[in-house]
């Protein structure tokens, strides 16, 4: 018999405060479960996302009974919204797929938690059944009533001021990794009981890995330190023989990378020449995540973490994986 402790998140989320904060409120795990139960309703969809063309769209946006059938990326948003907009502790919520901040009115005054998220992470994979996902970001807000009073300044605080952050990565299982700033740990969900249990604890990014990941089509528009960083890695020099992978999902990717090392780029290019993903829900809630691992998140010249935020729905390169890759990238971005 396995001696693998079964513990569920909510289990592990309580017994980490239990530990690291005895006065805790509790209000922090019952946030988190408003998290995870808008994903175990997201993933029940995502499972059926192929049923959708059975159930036929005979008209625009109908399906053959005459439902409306909504996009699945709306379907995430809407469970994420009404999830976490009834736990008493979440003031304002912010997401790709609302062009504002979300402030959740009843909690305005009292709420202290902001939330940030993109509930569906590299939806344009729906349709061929390839790995999907959501990532989130908690932060706190300020104490002092005059600090942080707009709903977008709520928002709008550096990555170093999350309290919480990860991801579900709908795959050909469902996991769940998340880090509260002690470590990243990781949870599968277990469809028969409708629960996350621990399955990757104190997850670790190795030093070095041998996959690069990037969308190489757009190569050629890359500045030349990348285009000379890629060439490095595929001639051998760097020590070891690469190959590639890009699944075109964020989550997806950097669960790779977070699991096998190696490195994730989105570098700039000329559609996107700030790059092309998202700082507040995308790159800072993985760069948190891979920090906690060990592992470094970097735009290029400065850590993620760092970076002060002008607008909700801006975009940042990102540069993401395992010390040993990471390192070698700065000398060409030198
Ligand atoms: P989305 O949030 O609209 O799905 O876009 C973000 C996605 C990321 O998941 C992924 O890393 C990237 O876009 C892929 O972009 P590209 O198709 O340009 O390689
Ligand atoms: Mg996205």
């Amino acid at each position: 018999m396995s001696t693998f402790p079964m513990m569920t998140v909510q289990q592990h989320i309580l017994e980490e405060q239990r530990r690291l904060r005895p006065g805790a409120s509790g209000d922090f795990s019952w946030l988190l479960s408003g998290i995870t139960l808008a994903t175990k309703m997201i993933a029940a969809q995502v499972r059926r996302a192929g049923l959708v063309d059975i159930a036929g769209a005979a008209d625009e946006g109908k399906n053959v009974q005459g439902e409306i059938v909504q996009k699945l990326d709306v379907i995430a948003n809407q469970a994420l919204l009404q999830c976490l907009g009834n736990r008493g502790n979440v003031a304002v919520m912010a997401s790709e797929e609302n062009a504002e901040p979300v402030v959740v009115s009843r909690d305005w005054e009292n709420g202290t938690y902001v939330v940030i998220f993109d509930p569906l992470d590299g939806s344009s994979n729906i349709d061929v059944n390839v790995s999907v996902g959501t990532i989130f970001s908690i932060l706190r807000r300020s104490p002092e009533p005059d600090k942080y009073r707009t709903p977008l300044e709520d928002v709008l605080q550096p990555g170093l001021k999350q309290v919480a952050a990860g991801y579900v990565v709908y795959g050909s299982s469902t996991m769940f990794v998340y880090t509260a700033g002690n470590g990243v740990n990781g949870f599968t969900l277990d469809p028969a009981i409708g629960a996350y249990l621990i399955s990757h604890p104190n997850i670790t990014m190795p030093a070095h890995g041998s996959i690069y990941s990037v969308n190489e089509a757009n190569a050629d528009s890359f500045p030349e330190p990348y285009r000379k960083y890629l060439a490095h890695l595929k001639s051998g020099k760097a020590g070891r023989q690469y190959s590639s992978r890009y699944i075109g999902s964020l989550v997806a990717d950097f669960h790779r990378t977070l699991l096998k090392g190696g490195v994730f780029l989105y570098p700039p290019t000329s559609s996107h020449p700030k790059g092309k993903l998202r700082l507040m829900y995308e790159a800072n809630p993985i760069a948190f995540l891979a920090e906690q691992a060990q592992g470094v998140a970097t735009d290029g010249t400065r850590r993620i973490l760092e970076k002060p935020p002008e607008s909700l729905h801006e975009r940042t390169t990102l540069l993401v994986g395992s010390r040993t890759e990471l390192d070698l990238l700065k000398q060409f971005l030198k």
